[in-house]
C-alpha cells in the first residue's frame, strides 16, 4: 500500500476509534519510511485545524520498552487537540483501548536552533511539570513493530500537563505514581527515563536537527514515561503524582 493510504488509513482509524491490522502484518517498511507516513498522518490533522505543539519521546525508559518489547527511542507530534486541561474530561469512546503513563513534560524557553549538550542544554528550558500522556495504539491489541509504531505516531493520543515549576524544582531521582482513583497502580523514578530526564531534551533536539524539524520556544517536549501504561475505564479519576512536581489529575468518562 503506498504511504498516503497508510496515513489515510492511521488518520481514520484514531478519528473513528477504530483499531487496524498492523502494517507489518502485511508489508515491510523501513524506520525512515514510517516517519514520512507519519508526517502524512499529522497533515492530514493539520489540514482540519490542528496545531503542532511539541513532541513525545518514546521508549527512553526500560519499563516501557519491556512492557512493549520495542528497544529503539523514538518521536511523535502533539497537537492541540491531544492537549486535555484539569477542568475537562476525557472520553474512553473517543479511544479504542486507551492506556495512561505518567511522564515529565519541558516547556521550550528557545528555538532549537541546533544539538544541545549537556552545557547548554538548561538555556534552552523554561519549565518542568508532571504530566499524563494517552496512548493508544491505532494497531489491534495494542501489537506492533518499531515501523508500526512511529507510523502510527508513537500512539500518542492525548496528554495533560501539570503546574509548571522552575527549573530549580527535582525532576531526576524523583519519585513517580500513577493512580487510578485511590489505587497506585504503577509506581518509579524519574531516573528511569535515559538516567536523567533531561537528556530527552538533549535526544529530541539531535532528532529535530537530523530531520530538519523545528523545535520553538513555548513548545512542550514530553521526556517519555518512566514506567509501564495502564489502561484507563470510564468513571476513573487518573493522576501521575510526584512529591517534587506535584501532580495532574485527569477525568476518565464513558
Ligand atoms: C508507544 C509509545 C511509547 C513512552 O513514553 O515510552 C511512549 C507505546 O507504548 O504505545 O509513549
Ligand atoms: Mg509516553
Amino acid at each position: 500500500m503506498k504511504y498516503n493510504k497508510l496515513a489515510e488509513r492511521l488518520d481514520e482509524a484514531a478519528v473513528n476509534a477504530q483499531a487496524v491490522e498492523q502494517i507489518s502484518n502485511s508489508q515491510s517498511i523501513n524506520l525512515e519510511q514510517a516517519y514520512a507516513i507519519q508526517g502524512l498522518s499529522i497533515a492530514r490533522r493539520y489540514k482540519r485545524g490542528e496545531k503542532f505543539v511539541g513532541i513525545k519521546l518514546g521508549f527512553t525508559s526500560r519499563a516501557k520498552m519491556e512492557q512493549m518489547g520495542v528497544h529503539d527511542l523514538i518521536w511523535g507530534r502533539l497537537t492541540d487537540r491531544m492537549q486535555y486541561f484539569e477542568d475537562e474530561e476525557l472520553r474512553v469512546s473517543e479511544f479504542i483501548h486507551p492506556r495512561a503513563e505518567p511522564e515529565v513534560a519541558f516547556l521550550l524557553k528557545k528555538d532549537i536552533d541546533q544539538a544541545l549538550n549537556h552545557e547548554n542544554v538548561m538555556d534552552y528550558i523554561e519549565s518542568v511539570a508532571i504530566a499524563i500522556e494517552i496512548i493508544d495504539s491505532r494497531f489491534q491489541n495494542f501489537k506492533f513493530s518499531l515501523e508500526d509504531v512511529v507510523a502510527d505516531n508513537c500512539s500518542s493520543s492525548g496528554f495533560i500537563i501539570g503546574a509548571w515549576k522552575g527549573m530549580s524544582t527535582q525532576f531526576n531521582d524523583a519519585e513517580i505514581q500513577l493512580k487510578i482513583d485511590s489505587d497506585v497502580v504503577q509506581h518509579g523514578n524519574t531516573t528511569a527515563i535515559l538516567g536523567n530526564p533531561i537528556e530527552s531534551i538533549i535526544e529530541a533536539s539531535r532528532l529535530m536537527i537530523e530531520n530538519g524539524e523545528t523545535l520553538e520556544a513555548g513548545q512542550v517536549i514530553l521526556a517519555g514515561a518512566a514506567t509501564a501504561a495502564e489502561y484507563i475505564t470510564a468513571d476513573t479519576i487518573v493522576t501521575a503524582a510526584s512529591p517534587s512536581l506535584g501532580e495532574v489529575r485527569l477525568k476518565i468518562v464513558a
